[in-house]
Formats: C-alpha cells, structure tokens, sequence
C-alpha cells in the first residue's frame, strides 16, 4: 500500500482518453471530447485513494517526447521537471489505445527511458473488443518490465480496479533504458549529456537521456529551459553527436525510432492478437462517404445549416416562454412595489437588462448541444480533414479547423486550441481570424434583429428565411475569416508548410452525459458571467439614462424663448427625459460618427456598453428602451425596436438596411475584452491584440457604412 502522497501524471497518445481517467479519478470536469488535442493546458486535482489524497496531473496528449507543438511541449516540460521547476512526477499512468497498440506503445517506451515509475493503461478495452482484439496484458507486463492495467475509463467498477493498482504499485526506481542503444547512438548521448545538458540546465540525472535523444533527432534547440550563454557550442555539440552515429552508418534522424520499434515489435508481437475478421469496420464505411472529395464538403456545409437553422427555430418557443416570464416577471414588481426610484431601477434597469439577454439562453444551449456532439461523435476531425486542402490554399492549415469551428461557441476557447498549430505563422494568422467566425456572443444581436427585421417566409420547403439569414451571417463570418487569410498570409513571409496529420478518431457514441453536463455547464456560464456584466451595467445605465431629471416643456411654452428646437409634441415625456440624460446627451455627441452606419444615438449607446462583451448590447437596449416607454405600456424589445421612430424626421429609426448594417458591424467588429485579453496571452506580447482590434473594428465601420449606403438607396 502506498501511503504517501503522490504526484501522478496522466500522459499517452491524443484522444487516448486521458482526461475521461482524470475526471473519473478526481470528479472535477476537464472537457473531453472525441478528437486529438482536446487538452491543451495541464490540469491538477486530487483524488483519495486508500485514505491519501494524491495529485493528479493531465496533460495534453503526444505522439512522442520529441515535441512539435506547444501542447506537447507542456507534458514533455512536466515529464523531465522542468515545468516551472515542479518536481518531476512519482508515478507515471501512461493511457494507450488498446486497439492502436503498436503506435501508442512508442510513446510508452520513451516515457519508460525518464526513469520515473510507469504504469501502462490499457484504455478503451470495449472499442479493442469491438474490432476483434484481444489483448494479454500480463504478456506485455512481464516484456516490458512495468505494470499493465487494462480498462475501459467508461465503466467505474475499472476505475476502481486503477486505483486499487495505484494503491498497491511498487515504487522502486526502474532500471533506466530497457532497449539497447547501439554503440555510436551511446557516444553521442554521452557526449551531449556531459558536454551540454548537464552544464547548461537543470533537467535531473535520470530525465537526461531522453533529452540527448530528442536533441539529436532534432538537430536543434529551440526552448526555453536552456541558458543560451554559449549557443554556438551547443550546437556545435549536438553536430558531433550526429556525426558520431553518422560515421557509425546511422542515421542521426532515424536511429532512436528504429531500435525502439525493433524493442517494441519484440515485447508486444505475442501479447494482442486479431482475430481474422478484415471486414470493413462501420468507421470506414461512414468515411467513404463523410471525407469523400465532393460529397465531404458539401455534407460538412449541410451539416451547418442544419445546425443553426435548428438552433433558430427550435428555441423559439422556449425563448417566448421566458419572454412572457420577465415581461410578466417585471409587471409584477412594478405594480407590487411602490413606485419610486428602486421601482425604476429594477424593473427598468435590472430585469429588462437581464430579461434582454436571458432569453436567448435556449439558443446558446441548442448551439453548445450540436457542438458537444459533433465533437463526441468524432465529426470534427473529419471537418478538419474534408477542410484542409482549402485551408492550405488560403494560408491557413488543416489543423485551423478544430480552433475555428470552436470559435462558434467562444472565440477564447478556439484561441486556446491552436496551441496544436505546429507552425508559428499558420499559429498566429489562425487567432488573427478566429473572431470572425461567429460565437455565442453575437447570436443575441443577430437573432433580435432577425426577428424584428427579416420576415419568417419559409424556404424549400424545410427552411425559412430568418434560418437562412441566419446561418448567412455566419457564413459571413467564415467568409471574412477567410479574406483576411489569404490577406494576412501575403503580408507575412510564408514560413516552412508542415503537413497536416490528424488521426480520425472511430466514430462513437457520444458520451450523453458528457454532452448535457457541458451544455448546461455552458449555460450556467452564460447566465452567471453575462448576467454579472449586465446587471452592473444595467444599473450604471439606468443612472445614467435616468438623470439628471429633467421636465417635458409645456406645450403652451412653444412661443416662449425657452422653446427647444428639437422637441417634437408628439414625443413622451419618458423619451424626452431619455433624450437629456447623461446617456442620452453622450450618444447625441457621437451620432455623427455611427450615423453614416444608420446608427441612432439609443444604438450609439449599446454599441459602447457591448465593447465590454457583444450580448451586452441586447441588455443595453432594453433598458433603454424600458426607461423610454410609457409607464403602463408593456410590449417585448422586438415590438419597441420595430415601432421606434425617430422624432425628427418621423421615420422609424430601423430600417431592414439599419438592421443588417448593425448585423454585420456585430459580425466584424473586435467587442469582447477577454478575447482581447487571451491573444495578449497567447502571444506574449500587446502587438497582436492591439492590430486584431484595430483591423476587425476598422474593417466593421467600412463594411457597416457600405452596406448602409447601399442598403438605403435602393
Ligand atoms: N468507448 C470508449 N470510449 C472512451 C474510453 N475512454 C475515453 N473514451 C472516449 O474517447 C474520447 C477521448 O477521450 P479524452 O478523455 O478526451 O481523451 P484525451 O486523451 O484526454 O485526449 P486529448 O486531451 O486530446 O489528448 C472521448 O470521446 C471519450 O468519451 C473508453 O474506455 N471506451
Ligand atoms: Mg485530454
């Protein structure tokens, strides 16, 4: 039994399951979903096992310690304790896809060399069953010298099984290399490992020959953890050590993945067998199709418009619901409190800036919903594959997809997930242009306008032209993402082109659990963080909307020199007030600017308090348009917006060409701190975020000017 605390690494190939075994162990949430790379970042909890408590680490998956990717990059670092000078693991869980042995045990054997405790996972038992293998895992135990336990991470009786193997593992030092490098491969690695590991970085005794490999298979450093006095001379050394092999009739590239193959074929060729069925698995029948040259694309093209065609009109009769509530919800209030101040402030502030943004929680839900299963299903990374000869084309890569479809929920998250671009170029070009595509954010402003302003014809049959107008706008999007590729990829001088490798998962299941937790995970968050920013800017806003307070001029007061040029005797009293508010006086000062964009000054207001974050705008509105209406009145933000009109010329203030001009401005525009906030992140430096705001939001004012010009002279 093992009674001292533990620091326990998961590691393995991507998509291995990882993280399904950390959160079964720990009981915290990392996201899991059916492609490689879902876990970019590592990932600490506890779990109790046998009355200790343990850490638990997860990492992003890797095809081997000879890193490419940031993402790799980050479990290599922790492996050799080299991550923010942590200490190196005390045990080692590496998770393989029992039906892809032979690839995953490479990485196995190398994670084997570090000279840390390993356990080999046997993971996804079920699928390996499924295709016909059978596995002996005390066979590949005692050939390879360490534990093997075999689960599936699905099942929670096997997850006790781990544990129970955690709780009772030997934790004696393992032998260091098991296979035999051969002499000239030996020499090198001691060359470099005494000349220039051990002077110049801290990575501890045992972790020092996987680092003399890596380095000669690479040719090259290019990281962090070395102190660069003398660069020259570390490359210098790494160049002998290559000729030792070279002159040995190696070569430097291949020596290490070869002996290594030869030690693995060797210790595991009796342990799995397949039986002889070589019928074509389901898989590969639904790919024939899925990733077929034309039938892929236009497939991946339906797949999407069916997606957010659904998300339009299945939510609606929930959002009604929650229409009526807060309509009713705030008649309620307003007729049970006293009037006053507080009465204002709630009913005008808090619930129409929250009920403005809270209907479209169905939405949101409906959209996390569809992406949670093409992501379970495995269809993503068919996405990328059908996708990536045209992203090639327009300067991005295969391996943009993944982040770019992601962005339809959040632009952060998709900024996150390019942490796998292997390429630094493809990398930033790739977070450039993810904005664009089209996230949850927006789809308040877009489903409001569309709504009020596009009618609900229906469409061959199935479709309507709200849905398609709909999906168009995020067209719109990936259109713009595109354009500004194959822009950017003309400023920047193009670096070396990396091929695009990415396995396709088998198709699964979706994990249904998985799915509804993330989803209502989602739109918890969505309610709690957009309803935070809300409510404080509702109430800043009513304020500033509410005073100072000033009186309607009587009518008789007409002939007096008082008499104010642009009061309308038509106009409330309400909409006068609004009107010489602070809030009111500052849109009246920046109308000329957006004016040219069809854009009021009530506009001029949302498009201020949504730079904080795009749904705000939809908050913003309704307050101000709470304030305006006549006490009494009641009506939904969609029948206000219809009915504004503009007291001086008498027009109503929305237009279809304001509405879509508003549209595309939300489509292009940089409105969201915390993207702003990420990039910064991401790239280590202000430049980038800065020209991300300054190109999306000059591209949104031209392109919302030109539509509106165009729009309103037709
Ligand atoms: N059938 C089956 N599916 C599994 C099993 N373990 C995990 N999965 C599924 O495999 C997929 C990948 O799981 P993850 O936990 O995200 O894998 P990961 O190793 O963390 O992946 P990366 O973070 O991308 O490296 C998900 O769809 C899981 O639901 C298993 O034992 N059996
Ligand atoms: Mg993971």
């Amino acid at each position: 039994m093992n009674k001292e605390p533990l620091s326990i690494a998961l590691v393995g190939n991507p998509n291995t399951g990882k993280s399904t075994i950390f959160n079964a162990l720990t009981g915290l949430r990392q996201k899991i979903a059916n492609y490689p790379g879902i876990t970019v970042e590592r990932k600490v909890g506890t779990t109790i096992i046998g009355g200790v408590l343990h850490k638990v680490i997860d990492l992003p998956g890797a095809y081997s310690l000879n890193y490419k990717k940031l993402d790799e990059r980050i479990a290599y670092e922790t492996l050799i304790g080299s991550y923010e000078h942590e200490e190196v693991p005390d045990l080692v869980l590496v998770v393989v896809d029992s039906s892809n042995l032979d690839r995953n045990l490479y990485l196995a054997s190398q994670v084997m060399d570090l000279g840390i405790p390993v356990m080999l996972v046997l993971n996804m038992t079920d699928v390996a069953e499924g295709k016909g293998i059978k596995i002996n895992p005390d066979l590949i135990s005692s050939s390879l010298g360490i534990p093997v336990v075999a689960i599936s991470a699905k099942n929670k009786t096997e997850i006790e099984k781990l544990k129970g193997e955690i709780s009772n593992f030997d934790l004696s030092k393992p032998e260091a290399l098991k296979w035999n490098p051969d002499d000239s491969l030996k020499e090198a690695m001691d060359l470099l490992i005494n000349d220039w590991i051990k002077l110049h970085t801290d990575i501890p005794d045992r972790a020092q020959a996987i680092e003399a490999l890596r380095l000669i298979s690479e040719g090259d450093f290019k990281d962090a953890f070395y102190t660069f006095e003398d660069e020259g001379k570390g490359r210098a050394t790494i160049r002998k050590a290559q000729q030792i092999i070279e002159q040995g009739g190696g070569n430097p590239m291949a020596a290490e993945v070869l002996l290594r193959y030869n030690f693995i074929g060797e210790s595991t060729s009796e342990a799995a067998t397949h039986s002889a069925q070589s019928e074509v698995s389901i898989t590969d029948r639904i790919d024939a199709f899925v990733t077929h040259k034309v039938a892929g694309p236009v497939i991946f093209t339906l797949v999407l418009l069916f997606m957010f065609q659904a998300i339009f009109s299945w939510a609606t009769p929930f959002m009604d619901m929650i229409d009526l509530l807060f309509v009713e919800g705030g008649n309620w209030v307003a007729n049970t409190l006293p009037d006053g101040m507080l009465n204002d402030l709630l009913v005008d502030g808090v619930i129409a800036g929250l009920g403005g943004v809270v209907i479209f929680l169905p939405q949101i839900l409906f959209l996390f919903f569809f992406i949670y299963i093409l992501e379970g299903t495995g269809y993503m990374a068919r996405a990328a594959f059908v996708m990536d000869g045209f992203m090639t084309k327009v300067g991005l890569h295969g391996r943009s997809v993944v982040p770019l479809m992601s962005g339809f929920a959040c632009a952060i998250p998709g900024i996150m997930a390019t942490r796998t671009i292997e390429n630094w170029r493809d990398r930033i070009i790739t977070i450039m242009v993810l904005p664009f595509m089209a996230c949850s954010a927006r789809l308040p402003v877009y489903a409001l306008m569309i709504a009020a302003f596009i009618p609900s014809t229906t469409v061959l049959g199935i479709f309507t032209l709200q849905g398609i107008t709909f999906f168009g706008l995020y067209i719109f999007g990936i259109v713009m993402a595109v354009f500004a590729a194959v822009v950017m990829k003309r400023i920047f001088p193009t670096g070396q082109q990396t091929p695009f490798i990415m396995e396709l998962p088998a198709y699964k299941m979706p994990k249904w659990s998985v799915v509804f937790q993330n989803t209502a995970e989602r739109g918890k968050v969505f309610i709690t963080e957009a309803g935070k920013i809300i409510v404080a800017i509702s109430i800043v806003l009513w304020f500033l909307a509410s005073f100072p307070k000033t009186e309607m001029p009587q009518v008789v007061q007409s002939e007096s020199t008082e008499y104010d040029s642009s009061f309308d005797i038509t106009e409330n009293p309400e909409s006068y007030q609004l009107r010489h508010s602070f809030a009111g006086r500052f849109g009246k000062m920046i109308e000329p600017v957006i004016e040219p964009l069809g854009f009021d000054w009530k506009i001029g207001i949302g498009l201020i308090t949504s730079f904080a974050a795009r749904e705000v705008m939809v908050g913003t509105l309704n307050t101000i348009y709470s304030i305006e209406e006549e006490d009494g009145e009641s009506s939904t933000l969609k029948e206000k917006l219809i009915n504004d009109v503009n007291p001086e010329t008498g027009k109503p203030v929305y237009s279809i060409a304001t509405a879509i001009s508003l549209m595309i401005f939300f489509a292009l525009a940089m409105q969201c701190m915390s993207t702003i906030a990420i990039v910064k992140r991401e790239t280590n430096s202000w430049k980038w975020p800065t020209a991300m705001f300054v190109y999306m939001t000059a591209l949104a004012y031209i392109s919302s000017f030109i539509a509106f010009q165009i729009g309103s002279n037709l």
